[in-house]
């Protein structure tokens, strides 16, 4: 044993202060990807490999119900590839749904980073925790809380985004 992590509930997952009043205002606008974990040999982080650094907007649909989100993805090799979801929202819930794939949930969680959110996408049987900011830089603390809150999920592979390349222009 390397390591033993005593799962406490400050180290589970707690949707308890994401703040659905303000839902999902707060939420609104640039989003840095940092880390992501999964059950050891899943390929569910596999998408998430050939990242260098992902950037992220929020905004609002035309639609009232919906949320549209752009991201730049910063491949390995250099290229600078974009990328956009809808999201639909749920009533009475802040959990999401992506269009176009019926079968994918998105949870929202909080940490005591909070600049930070954690979402958790699950579909057919595969999830994965995915940890944003609103910085790009966090706090060692931070990294570390959410790889305890991955482990008590049971999620043994845990991938920290490398950020070593220049972030992709984001189109307006
Ligand atoms: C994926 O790569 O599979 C999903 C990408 C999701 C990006 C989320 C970025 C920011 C999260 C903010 C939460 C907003 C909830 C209303």
């Amino acid at each position: 044993i390397d390591s033993l992590i005593v799962c406490d509930n400050s180290d589970r997952l707690s949707a308890s202060s994401v703040n659905r009043t303000e839902f999902p205002l707060q939420y609104m606008g640039q989003w840095y990807f940092l880390a992501a974990a999964a059950p050891s040999e899943s390929r569910a982080l596999e998408t998430f490999k050939v990242m260098d650094n992902a950037e992220f907007r929020v905004q609002a649909s035309t639609e009232q119900e919906k949320l549209v989100f752009i991201a730049t993805v910063r491949v390995k090799d250099g290229s600078c590839v974009p990328r956009k979801w809808i999201y639909i929202l749920t009533d009475g819930s802040t959990e999401l749904r992506t269009e176009g794939h019926p079968d994918r949930t998105t949870e929202l969680f909080s940490s005591k980073c909070s600049k930070c959110v954690i979402l958790k996408e699950t579909e057919n049987n595969i999830s994965r925790l995915l940890l944003y900011s609103r910085s790009p830089q966090l706090e060692e603390e931070f990294i570390e809380e959410f790889k305890e809150k991955a482990s008590c999920e049971g999620y043994k592979e845990i991938l920290e985004i490398p950020q070593t390349l220049d972030y992709c222009h984001m189109e307006k």
